[in-house]
């Protein structure tokens, strides 16, 4: 099933051109985003509404949902999901608490009265999206919501879009997560409009945010490139992908499901297994027909694992495994290895690091505390996955008294002369006494 790469005779400086990986266009999604974009800016709600008709096949009576609907929404919630979304809650909250952050402020004396503080500073208001599409990803409301309260914001909406299926409401369970969090303001809007509202505000329905962040399809994040600048964004998330480095003692059944796993949320998804045993591919080939069949997710699983982003890499050793995953820079990274941890230690580019037999990534997806918005399609090599940190700015706050001005000044001035700026050398000179040449 899955297409076959082996790169077991040639050690390359960069593997990434022969490594299986989609395309996807964001460049053209802008164009076709932009009108759109403009319309929610200049129509505001009617805009929205036209929208909503056009896109999701159904217009809302309100566009904000309305508390009561949040409250029925969590009244009616199965009691045994309930528990297992608090759970998540719990164990997300306790990782960003614990380690996504650090100290607020700190100062260092860089020389005698010099002082410069950094001070981290929550971003004011984010606009949060979830998707809807095929699937209703109520955990990603937990995974963008938390990590923004635990940084402190102080204004928290969520869109997402409505539901033909639910009288135009967004679906039950994303609000009662919301309801559960205690976010109230909350938005049936989906796909580039729903960043577009975040980005301009829209009068008399939604303020204008600061931030607007989660995943959504390649409309969503063609709108956040489009907009990024007016609005700041966290990354451009495309379609989700694994990457597996197992060895021969891995488990193929658990590959196999594992792989699965993420290559069924999405046609484009992106399935890869990396590994220096033929045996355990043709174990994994055999373990994913069967379970393929099993599902019902069976038909966009055959699209995923067949397309040109999936597929399988033999490589000679795990020397030459970890080169490929650090080139791949995947968004979900497995080991299911012997030595994983020892592995998982060399990895320089992954969204997130599932290490053993016993941390898949369907865990991460939900309860394991970690965050689940992660860098896609090689973004890792540069960016980090949505943490509490993503949320919060750092500003310098520089503090020198007169005596460390006038110890730095003529230095100051050099290097201002030397940049053909004399206004920058005048403005010490004026406070420390040196004539300006
Ligand atoms: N694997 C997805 C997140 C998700 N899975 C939500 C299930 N629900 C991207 O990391
Ligand atoms: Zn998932």
């Amino acid at each position: 099933m899955l297409r076959m790469i082996d790169v077991t005779g040639q050690r390359l400086d960069d593997y990434t051109a022969v490594l299986p990986r989609g395309h996807f266009d964001v460049e053209h999604a802008v164009a076709a985003v932009e009108p759109i974009c403009r319309a929610v800016a200049e129509e505001g709600e009617t805009a929205l509404r036209r929208f909503a008709e056009q896109f999701d096949h159904v217009v809302p009576e309100q566009l904000r949902v309305p508390e009561e609907a949040l409250d029925r929404a969590l009244d009616d919630l199965e009691p045994g999901l309930r528990a297992a979304i608090e759970e998540s809650i719990r164990r997300r909250r306790e990782v960003a608490r614990g380690i996504e952050t650090e100290e607020a402020f700190r100062e260092i004396e860089v020389a005698p009265g010099a002082r410069v503080a950094n001070r981290l500073v929550p971003v004011g208001r984010v606009g949060l999206y979830v998707p809807g599409g095929l699937a209703p990803l109520a955990s990603t409301v937990l995974m963008n919501v938390v990590p923004a309260q635990v940084a402190g914001v102080q204004s928290i909406a969520v869109a997402t879009p409505p539901q033909a299926e639910f009288g135009g409401l967004p679906h039950p369970t994303i609000l009662a997560v919301c309801r559960l969090l205690g976010v109230t303001e909350v938005y049936a809007v989906g796909g580039a409009q729903a960043v577009a509202m975040f980005a301009y505000g829209v009068p008399g329905l939604c303020r204008r945010a600061d931030m607007v962040t989660g995943p959504g399809n390649i409309y969503v994040v063609a709108a956040k490139r489009l907009l990024r600048g007016r609005i700041g964004i966290d990354a451009e998330a495309g379609p989700t992908e694994i990457l597996v480095l197992a060895d021969d003692r891995a488990n193929p059944a658990y590959v196999a499901a594992d792989l699965i796993s993420q290559a069924e949320h999405d046609p484009m998804a992106g399935a890869v297994l990396v590994t220096d045993s033929s045996a355990l591919l043709t174990r994994v080939e055999e373990e994913l027909a069967d379970q393929v069949e099993r599902l019902a997710t069976r038909d966009r699983l055959k699209v995923s694992l067949t397309g040109e982003q999936s597929g399988v890499v033999l490589v000679a050793d795990m020397d030459q495994g970890i080169d490929v995953v650090n080139d791949y820079a995947p968004e979900h990274l497995e080991i299911q290895t012997v030595d994983a941890a020892a592995l998982a230690q060399r990895v320089r580019s992954a969204g997130a690091v599932f290490v053993g037999s016993h941390s898949p990534v369907p865990l991460g997806d939900y309860s394991a505390g970690s965050t689940h918005v992660l860098p896609t399609g090689g973004a890792a090599h540069f960016s980090s996955g949505l943490t509490t940190r993503s949320f919060l700015k750092a500003m310098h706050i520089i503090d020198y008294s007169a005596q460390a001005l006038g110890a730095i000044g003529d230095a100051v001035e050099q290097f201002a002369h030397a940049e053909h700026l004399p206004g920058h050398a005048e403005a010490i000179a004026v406070r420390t006494g040196r004539e300006v040449e």
